[in-house]
């Protein structure tokens, strides 16, 4: 793409804060951007039509190093910055999400708890693997009843001697049916309020007493799978607590921390999905004759694309300052929520105007529109919905306010 833009090596070079040298990071950059260009969007349609991901693609993303790329290097994975991850995902996000939510979890939610707040010991069982891909990790805090209000959950695990007993059911955990690892959050005091008797536990998947529910059919990102996880007296051992004993009871700050990078991941993905659809978009309506002209002439149809440019615009800025601020070690809890917020709805946006400026096309499954559509409407639910980004971000205001 050619837009001015796009990410620029010199401000890259005058960043001290890069895990990769410049000339690295372009590289691998590319390499993804080729990756999804030549390989990924060709299998867009097959994938949502047949629900599965060619195993093939999974081995070349393992080999590609992309299960591990916010992994720490000492574990074997890239080790990148927040902002690195977010341009690389802005890469990602130019395919059919169902591509990046493979390797998301690994990178995101399912590893982070661990990278933040493991052992020494905890990091070197797990990470490893999961820098390669061989085992796959979900992040268990949602329940049937507790899910914006993830600190009401009632997973519980009782500790009898060195053990804890698991109870519970989590539900709509992406990657669940594929997973080696969950880092489920239960409680483990009954005594203490809402969020603050919460526990993070580190379960291998073949743990006896988990049982997975079956496959949930989705409104989108085909290829991607989501099931409920049951606990049901699974003995787990006290070295299980996600960071140790100390953590006893400090799991959902666990959580709240690495939603707050989850957060930045999915607003850097919305900023690629829209780009790819607005390209889409401008082909399309410099192609597509209406009236005896290109219908990019009209100025309802500029006015569409200029919009969803200027947006996603904006939004890359929001992402890349939040990104560069928590590596430079800022709390940037309210910045990820604001760049949640602003991003996901951005690209809901952008799809809508897609679709209009596609006309009947646009709402025919031949050209992937529909599809886009789909598949970002999710953006603004999970990591937290639009609304709870809102909530956070007032809290926040108020709290410093005062
Ligand atoms: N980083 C560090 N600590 C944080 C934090 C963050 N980002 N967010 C909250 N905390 C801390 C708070 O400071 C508080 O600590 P103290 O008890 O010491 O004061 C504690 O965590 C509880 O926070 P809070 O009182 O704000 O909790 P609430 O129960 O009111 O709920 C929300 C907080 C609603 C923000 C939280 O439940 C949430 O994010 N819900 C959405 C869940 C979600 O994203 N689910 C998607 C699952 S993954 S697909």
């Amino acid at each position: 793409m050619s837009s001015h833009y796009t990410y620029s090596p010199v401000w890259i070079i005058s960043e001290n804060l890069m895990a990769l040298d410049a000339v690295t990071l372009s590289q691998l950059i590319d390499t993804v951007k080729r990756f999804v260009q030549n390989r990924l969007v060709p299998l867009e349609a097959q994938v949502a039509r047949e629900d599965r991901i060619p195993s093939e693609v999974v081995q070349e993303m393992k080999e590609l190093g992309m299960f591990g790329m916010t992994i720490p290097e000492a574990f074997g994975g890239l080790g990148l910055t927040t902002f690195e991850e977010c341009l690389v995902v802005m890469q990602l996000g130019e395919t059919s999400p169902v591509f990046r939510s493979v390797i998301g979890t690994n990178n995101g939610i399912g590893s982070q708890g661990l990278v933040m707040d493991g052992t020494e010991s905890q990091k070197q069982h797990y990470l490893p693997k999961m820098a390669t891909g061989e085992t796959i990790g979900a992040f268990a805090l949602t329940e049937p009843d507790a899910g914006s209000d993830a600190g009401s959950l009632t997973t519980r695990a009782v500790r009898t001697g060195n053990d804890f007993i698991l109870n519970g059911t989590k539900r709509f955990i992406t990657n669940a049916p594929n997973a080696q690892l969950f880092t489920v959050f239960a409680r483990t005091d009954s005594s203490l309020p809402g969020a603050r008797g919460v526990s993070a536990f580190l379960v291998d998947a073949d743990t006896p007493g988990i049982e997975l529910g079956p496959p949930v059919k989705k409104m989108g990102q085909q290829g991607a799978h989501v099931c409920d996880v049951v606990f049901t007296d699974c003995l787990v051992p006290v070295t299980a607590i996600l960071g140790g004993e100390p953590m006893l009871n400090k799991g959902f700050l666990t959580a709240m921390k690495t939603l707050d990078r989850g957060r930045l991941h999915i607003s850097a993905l919305s900023v690629g999905c829209a780009e790819r659809l607005i390209r889409d978009s401008l082909n399309y309506a410099i192609e597509r004759k209406q009236f005896s002209q290109a219908i990019a002439e009209f100025q309802l149809v500029q006015a569409m694309l200029a919009d969803s440019r200027t947006e996603s615009y904006a939004a890359r800025c929001m992402v890349l300052d939040a990104a560069k601020r928590r590596d430079d070690g800022e709390a940037v809890t309210t910045l990820a929520s604001c760049c949640k917020l602003f991003s996901t709805e951005m690209v809901g946006r952008v799809a809508d105007r897609a679709v209009q400026i596609h006309g009947g096309a646009g709402y025919m499954e031949e050209y992937g529109i529909e599809r886009f559509y789909r598949d970002v409407r999710l953006f603004r639910i999970y990591e937290g919905t639009s609304q709870i980004q809102q909530l956070v971000i007032a809290k926040n205001m108020i709290k410093d306010a005062s």
